[in-house]
């Protein structure tokens, strides 16, 4: 009916116009927020003992970012480490158009140089609880951290309601430099970090000897009776009023501790992970592993006459620090004033059943927010998670390859073809999953360190399949993995070994959350579907700073000819010294 025509297009002329000044409204709303940061060695006591950290303009952990969905970030860092490279990476941010803002020092940038300024700049698209830290050796451990917040946009409704918000940051804490726990990695015999000294919350904690937590009064032990430094006590978690309802954003940066969180007499119901939310799940503690972030609302609905201990312990390992306390205040109460209760124990550290089965029910997105699963994958990686003696070092492999990053950033050399910067074979694809058997050490010397790469077809659906074993010392421990710039659909926790053929069956394909990081529980497997189609380079990696420094990590490459122009700042390094 052509008369009809003229009128349709119009009318589809004035919808654009509408959808584009909509969309202009909204990008005239976007702000953008700059931050300057001098980053610097400073005495701190954050457990009440005097020992370096590496500071934020003089903070560790360094002030919560807070941005509205949509808006801008621009933080121009400044090395003051005088003797120390540096990089910060925004753990949860996917930097679409902006692979180069990522941050891993080797994969997407040279290292930022003493005396040296850079800039950060990306786009935070997703509101949820996310994270910055230092991605360069293992830096991390020396404090150099902190939460980035991302609001949905005002009128944007989200499936829980609460009154106000709070933010808590899990920490584990060295009194050993960086330099010592690194040295002592790459020794032979390995040298391990060994327990952290202490726990933290919202970056304080009492460092006690774990013997001296549980020795009774007037202990003979002349460790447990050393007098503490003025103002050394659990510090205030948040006043609450009572009948209100408060949003924890709790995030667990440690650099090895699986930990577990309660509030005493109050249960927490889950509702985000990672940016997405979730089923709601009422629990009376989160197991948090390191990488990870959950939003859980808070009642103040217990007796307001007193105060309520929070707890963080160590889970998964033997637990050989003592576990963080902090207070939760009624408004009206002095807010240090101790708890009348005895410190909670938390679960028992070596119990894998309950943590799985948390893990399994925090895995299925809200009813209204279930993102569409692509059905199948293009390409499944099955990745073995091993230790291997390797030339006289002991590593961990994937596949029994050892990531060792190279000296040009892949971002780099991959983009601009620089041949033999990277080690051009690809790593294996899967293991020999029919006979190697998961329960005994792996064979030693038996692998390789190499900087190989996974070469993704550009927005092809890619498996990935993590495979736990026990280890050299014939222990297997939880690892959890982190992804950059994607986030990852949870398909599946399963026992013992993976097969093929049996257990594709078994993924959730009809409500997975999506998540960027995940743990892969002992002697089991863990499923994860993502979509490659974020052009750039990118780290997929064990979020424990020891195990990733061993070479737990892969690369994950995709449409890297599509990535706009490399900013020149990212330059300077190994092959790119010399480049244009
Ligand atoms: C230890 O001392 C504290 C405070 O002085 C007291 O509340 C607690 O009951 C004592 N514990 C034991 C085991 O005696
Ligand atoms: C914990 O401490 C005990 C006693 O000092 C020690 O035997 C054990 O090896 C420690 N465990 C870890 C995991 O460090
Ligand atoms: C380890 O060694 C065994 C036997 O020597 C071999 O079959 C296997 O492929 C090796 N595995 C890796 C991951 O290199
Ligand atoms: C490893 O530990 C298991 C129990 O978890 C034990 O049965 C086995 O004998 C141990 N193997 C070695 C080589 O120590
Ligand atoms: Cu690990």
């Amino acid at each position: 009916m052509p008369p009809l025509r003229r009128p349709l297009r119009m009318l589809a002329a004035v919808l654009l116009l509408l959808c584009s000044l909509a969309a202009l409204s909204v990008s005239a709303e976007a702000k953008v927020h700059h931050h300057t940061w001098d980053i610097a060695y400073r005495y701190k006591t954050l457990d009440c003992v005097e020992k370096l950290a590496v500071t934020i303009n003089g903070e560790s952990p360094g002030p919560t970012i807070h941005a509205t969905q949509g808006d801008t970030i621009v933080v121009t860092v400044h090395n003051k480490l005088e003797t120390e490279n540096t990089g910060i990476h925004w753990h949860g941010i996917r930097q679409i158009r902006s692979p180069w803002a990522d941050g891993v020092v080797g994969v997407t940038q040279c290292p930022i140089l003493p005396g040296d300024t850079f800039t950060y700049r990306f786009v935070v698209d997703r509101p949820g609880t996310y994270f910055y830290h230092a991605h360069y050796g293992m830096q991390r451990v020396a404090g150099l951290d902190g939460m980035l917040v991302v609001s949905a946009p005002d009128g944007v409704a989200e499936p829980f309601t609460y009154d106000e918000e709070r933010t808590v940051l899990l920490m584990d804490w060295w009194h050993k430099s960086v330099y010592e726990q690194a040295v002592g990695l790459a020794s032979d015999p390995l040298k391990f970090v060994g327990e952290p000294q202490s726990l933290l919350i919202n970056g304080r904690g009492v460092f006690e000897p774990f013997h001296c937590s549980r020795a009774p009064n007037g202990s003979s032990d002349a460790a447990c009776n050393v007098p503490r430094p003025a103002g050394c006590a659990p510090p205030t978690l948040f006043t609450a009023v009572p009948g209100k309802t408060y949003r924890l954003r709790v995030g667990s940066l440690t650099s090895l501790s699986a930990l577990n969180f309660a509030i005493e007499g109050h249960s927490m119901t889950v509702v985000e992970a990672d940016g997405y939310y979730v089923r709601p799940v009422v629990v009376d503690s989160l197991f948090i592993y390191s990488g990870e972030s959950y939003s859980v609302l808070v009642k103040a609905d217990q007796d307001p006459s007193r105060n309520y201990w929070a707890a963080s312990h160590v889970v998964a390992r033997e637990r050989n620090t003592t576990s963080a306390m902090a207070i939760l205040s009624y408004a009206g109460n002095d807010p240090r004033a101790p708890p009348p209760t005895p410190r909670p124990e938390g679960p028992a550290w070596d119990d894998v059943r309950p943590r799985v089965e948390q893990s399994r029910s925090l895995a299925v997105a809200h009813p209204d927010h279930v993102l569409p699963v692509p059905p199948r994958a293009d390409r499944a990686l099955l990745l073995l998670n091993t230790q291997n003696r390797i030339g006289g070092h002991t590593k961990w492999a994937i596949n029994g390859v050892s990531l060792a990053f190279p000296s040009t950033p892949y971002l780099v050399s991959m983009k601009r073809g620089l041949q033999g910067a990277y080690d051009a074979r690809p790593p294996p694809e899967t293991y020999d999953y029919r006979s190697y058997d998961i329960a005994k050490p792996p064979p030693a010397a038996n692998g390789t360190v190499a900087s190989a790469v996974y070469r993704l077809a550009l927005g092809s659906v890619v498996d990935l399949v993590l495979q736990n074993t026990v280890a050299l010392n014939n222990r297997s421990e939880t690892h959890p993995w982190h992804l950059h710039g994607h986030d990852f659909w949870v398909l599946a926790y399963g026992d013992g070994k993976f097969d093929p053929e049996r257990d594709t069956a078994r993924f959730n394909l009809r409500d997975p959350v999506m998540k960027n990081t995940v743990a892969l529980h002992p002697k089991g497997w863990t499923a994860v579907r993502f979509v490659a189609d974020n052009p750039g380079v990118w780290l997929f990696h064990c979020h424990i700073e020891a195990h990733v420094y061993m070479g737990m990590a892969v690369v994950f490459e995709e449409g890297v000819d599509k990535v706009g122009r490399l900013p020149k700042s990212i330059m300077g390094c190994g092959r790119s010294r010399t480049l244009p």
